[in-house]
């Protein structure tokens, strides 16, 4: 048993998704868990006697523009990783957690009390952020000082070594899924409620930042209706979701398209889904496509940056070139009209998803925090 400090962004968003599904499974398995942020992570919603959560409370002063936010959060690690005795410490996101991560450290290390940390790379943190030349000098100091580096997939740790000079051995460690979660649930009467003349339903999640590009998955609707009597469901929200709703009506179809806003129960909307769409510009991994394939929904995504690892061309579902709408919608056609070749892809989209199944991959974790562990 491991005591293990888990540092990860609370809201809605692949990273914080991830970190705190992995606290959960690690907890399930007997070690203890703290979970250090600066709100409670939203999968973090039920009691278990193995997990923590330590707040990060950041006091703002009118002299203030900018709250201390990283030194607000390497306080309270120096705190959680004494009292609490914590053997490990895992950050989610290079920025600004590893930085905050090695700061404790250095406060620790003159008590002789510091640990070992790992940070987790996972896209954004990299490709945007990391690119931004302002920020350049701290990532690469701090994920260089990690005692180990994990990317979720092989793309992120190619991007990551081509704009930071890393001196250490990236490990890549896909994402996950649970499947007992993410799986085909009969809501059938769920679905009468929606499509009552038996239309096809088409989805797409995000949190609607201009990555994600939203409007292409609307676009790639428009032209699926006009041949496959459907309806798109949009779920989450974030600063693109203005644009995309004007969108649908400058398209005049908005009858057609529900915006459903950020879901909890995310499962039961997957499974009245025929085709999951994942237009984004960039994804390390495409998390919510991996979710989507546990509950046997076929992907029509771009072919950027991680997605291919796991959306496979022909077999799981259908890639196009960022912004090819025409391409991502003939597809949608294609698997929509042909119901035998849509439950093949249904079932390899399964199968698929069962290769990244969340008892599979925590193995990985759990050995490489047990090399590090003295
Ligand atoms: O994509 C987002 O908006 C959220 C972002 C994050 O940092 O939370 O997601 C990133 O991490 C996920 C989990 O590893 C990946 O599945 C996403 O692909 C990745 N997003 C991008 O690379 C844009």
């Amino acid at each position: 048993m491991m005591k293990i400090g888990i540092v990860c962004y609370p809201t809605f968003g692949g990273s914080g998704v991830l970190a705190t599904e992995l606290g959960k499974a690690l907890a399930d398995k007997g070690h203890i868990v703290h979970f250090i942020s600066y709100q409670q992570p939203v999968r973090l919603d039920a009691f278990h006697p193995n997990i923590f959560y330590h707040e990060v409370s950041v006091p703002s002063y009118p002299l203030f523009d900018f709250p201390p936010y990283e030194s607000a959060l390497s306080s309270t690690l120096v705190d959680v990783i004494s009292n609490e005795k914590l053997d490990i410490l895992h950050v989610h996101y290079a920025i600004p957690h590893a930085s905050s991560a090695n700061f404790a450290n250095q406060i620790l290390k003159q008590s002789g009390k510091n640990i070992p940390y790992i940070t987790t790379l996972h896209g954004t943190d990299i490709t945007l952020v990391g690119k931004d030349k302002i920020y350049e000098s701290v990532v690469t100091f701090s994920i260089n000082e990690s005692d180990a580096i994990t990317a979720v997939s092989e793309n992120l740790k190619q991007e990551t070594l081509s704009y930071f000079k890393i001196t250490k051995e990236i490990h890549v460690i896909p994402n996950f899924v649970d499947i007992k979660r993410f799986t085909h649930l009969n809501k059938e009467h769920f679905k009468k409620m929606i499509v009552p003349h038996g239309e096809k339903i088409l989805t797409h999640v995000s949190n609607f930042r201009k990555v994600k590009r939203v409007e292409d998955a609307i676009k790639t609707f428009f032209k699926v209706k006009q041949k496959v009597p459907s309806k798109l469901l949009m779920i989450g929200d974030g600063p693109e979701r203005q644009a995309a709703e004007a969108l649908c009506r400058e398209l005049g179809t908005c009858d057609d398209i529900r915006f459903l806003g950020k879901q909890e129960k995310l499962e039961e909307i997957l499974s009245i889904t025929d085709l999951f769409l994942l237009p984004s510009a960039y994804e390390s991994f495409g998390l919510a496509a991996l979710e989507a394939m546990g509950c046997q929904v076929p992907v029509i995504s771009s072919n950027a940056g991680g997605i291919p690892e796991i959306n496979i061309h022909g077999v799981t579902g259908y890639l196009a070139e960022v912004g090819d709408v025409d391409t991502m919608a003939n597809y949608c056609i294609e698997l929509l009209s042909d119901n035998e070749k849509l439950l093949t892809f249904k079932k390899n989209a399964l199968k698929q998803a069962q290769n990244y199944n969340i008892e599979k991959i925590i193995p990985y974790y759990e050995a490489l925090y047990q090399s590090l562990v003295k």
